[in-house]
């Protein structure tokens, strides 16, 4: 299979970005009417193509100009790599700063440069472009980068850039298939006889034609009808890609840019993050709760109230300019967010971009004095103490075994469950602990301590002997095994738990010895072997020596339990009657 990529131009207005996406892919990046009539890209573009080596890529090309950076924005947030356009007869303008910076907090890792307009400059202007470009990259994930010198309309370096881009989606690795996709929507559109139509740039996962998919936020069900990628039908598409999805189950109207489509279940509904802040160090002033703030998540804008938190800014209330710390995000609508996830805080107040980071937490759960986020899945498990496997997955994207019975347990919350639940267990009286009185997590603990007994839903502590087996009633009822005593006098409670542990076996209000029962099975057996045609009540009561009010109920009884079966006035054998052979070794003188 070929490997696929996504790549995204970024690069000041007017600098020959779309130029140069359609001298490399054959394709006009802008779409809209308006577009190709102003000669000047207003919302993203999409182009595409195989090289000779089979590697294909898909373009998103953005917008340069200032007033369209929300839709570059869009773009941008799930691209594998960058081709940074800088015209060399303008060098460094504002939004190539700009744009530099938020590839920059987007965590973009891989990109070539390419240097176009070199047809309007000489040497000189050449050399200084260069230079200039050098000292504004350096420091970021442009700084050595190979730089492609470019001219489309004079055909020169067209090869260059050409293998500039081949060399590029050589080295970025491509985009990981963790069997959770998410596609930030960044178009939402009504085909002709297909419905609804939304695109997006795939990460985390596959998708495939008749998924169940959801729209977030709102939790939308949904099912793929089709799927294109670069125009082709597909019956499956991999993470790295762009790709249209037509949609069964959801109107038009009701999905739009910055939703995302997600598999139901895979993700922690977020509106409270705590993430990192990286300020901008060119901007003017620090940052503080203070502002409008827009976050740029995935292809989306969302209004955010920004909290400062105490870890890591020194107690500070403000993230001065060029510093990083942080802060918890609070978003009007629920969003499928992991750590790692990047994001871009703009300010819609002075209309500029101050910073971003990366989203380090997606449920907190200690207070903004307290919490110190970080990725660490241990710290995620430690602040909770338990912690479901599944529920721990969805929160940080990782997968730990569980520590017992499906939880994941921080190793002091686990120490202090386990030290309650012997205290308890020693605490508990002869009857033991009721397991049934216990939580699920501390049954899940009891299940650990392998000296524990459990018997009859009744845990007892380690060491000692089952305090009831050594009840005097017990040995009342061995000494008179055909004739046994009344229970009268015996606890109620621990007499209901002598039956339930099967010590005492109760017929008909009558209680006996278990061995009692057994015994007299036995005997039956044996006198059935000479009696095959079956033995009367009278037969088995002479036999056991005891009378009716005994014999009734243990007759009962091995015939509740298969050992015996009525046949008019006589018992035969049942399925469970011991052999003869048993009978004769179990018996009093075997
Ligand atoms: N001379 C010259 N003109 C170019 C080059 N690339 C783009 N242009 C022109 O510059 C203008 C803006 O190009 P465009 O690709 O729309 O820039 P974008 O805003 O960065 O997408 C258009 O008139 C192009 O024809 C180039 O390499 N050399
Ligand atoms: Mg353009």
């Amino acid at each position: 299979m070929t490997t696929s990529h996504v790549v995204g131009t970024a690069g000041h207005v007017d600098h020959g970005k779309s130029t140069l996406v359609h001298a490399l892919t054959g394709m006009d990046p802008d779409r809209l009417a308006e577009e190709k009539a102003r000669g000047l890209t207003i919302d993203l573009g999409f182009a595409w193509t195989t090289f000779p080596s089979g590697r294909t890529v898909a373009f998103v090309d953005v917008p340069g100009h200032v007033r369209f950076l929300k839709n570059m924005l869009a773009g941008v947030g799930a691209i594998d790599a960058s081709i940074f356009v800088v015209a060399a007869n303008e060098g460094w303008k504002p939004q190539s700063e700009e744009h530099l910076r938020i590839l920059q907090l987007l965590g973009v890792r891989e990109g070539v440069v390419a240097l176009t307009k070199v047809g309007l400059v000489d040497d000189d202007g050449l050399e200084l472009a260069r230079a200039a470009l050098a000292e504004h990259t350096a420091g970021t994930f442009l700084d050595g980068a190979e730089v492609a010198e470019v001219d489309v309309p004079a055909r020169i370096g067209l090869d260059g850039v050409s293998d500039a881009v081949e060399r590029l989606l050589a080295r970025t690795p491509v985009a990981p298939d963790r069997g959770r996709p998410r596609l930030w929507i960044d178009r939402a559109f009504a085909a002709a006889g297909a419905g609804t139509v939304v695109t997006g740039t795939l990460t985390g996962g596959h998708l495939e034609v008749d998924d169940e998919l959801e729209v977030v936020p709102g939790h939308r069900r949904v099912r793929v009808r089709a799927l294109q990628s670069c125009q082709q039908e597909r019956d499956r598409v991999p993470p790295g890609s762009r790709v249209a999805v037509n949609l069964v189950g959801v109107h038009r109207h009701d999905v739009r840019r910055g939703d995302a489509l997600v598999r139901p279940g895979q993700w922690e509904p977020a509106t409270v993050v705590d993430a990192s802040l990286t300020v901008l160090a060119a901007l003017g002033h620090a940052v503080s709760r203070r502002g409008a703030y827009q976050a740029h998540i995935g292809s989306g804008e969302h209004p955010v109230k920004l909290r400062m938190l105490a870890a890591g800014n020194g107690g500070a209330e403000s993230i001065a300019q060029g510093d990083t710390g942080y802060v918890r995000l609070h978003v009007p609508a629920p969003l499928p967010l992991l750590p790692g996830d990047r994001f871009v805080l703009r300010e819609s107040g002075r209309n500029e971009t101050v910073g971003g980071g990366e989203i380090l937490d997606v449920a907190p759960v200690l207070a903004a004095a307290r919490a110190r986020p970080s990725r660490s899945v241990d710290r995620v498990v430690s602040e909770r103490g338990w912690i479901d496997a599944d529920t721990l997955e969805r929160l940080t994207g990782e997968r730990r075994a569980a520590t017992v019975d499906g939880w994941v347990v921080d190793p002091d919350a686990l120490t202090a469950a386990t030290d309650d639940l012997r205290a308890r267990l020693t605490t508990a009286g002869p009857l033991g602990l009721d397991v049934a009185s216990l939580s699920a997590r501390q049954r899940a603990v009891l299940a650990t301590l392998d000296d524990v007994v459990v018997e009859g839903g009744r845990a007892r502590p380690p060491g000692g002997d089952d305090p009831l087996a050594a009840h005097p009633y017990l040995a009342a009822l061995a000494k008179n095994p055909f004739a046994p005593p009344a229970a009268e006098g015996v606890d109620r409670q621990e007499l209901r738990e002598l039956v339930r542990r099967g010590l005492v076996v109760e017929r008909d209000g009558v209680y006996f010895a278990p061995e009692a029962v057994a015994e007299a099975g036995r005997r039956i057996a044996t006198m059935l072997a000479s009696h095959p045609e079956g033995v009367t009540v009278s037969q088995v009561r002479e036999d056991l020596a005891t009378s009716r009010k005994y014999a009734l109920p243990l007759l009962a009884q091995l015939d509740a339990t298969g050992v015996t079966r009525r046949r008019g006035d006589l018992r035969i054998g049942g399925p469970r009657l011991p052999s003869a052979a048993d009978a004769a070794e179990g018996g009093p003188d075997g």
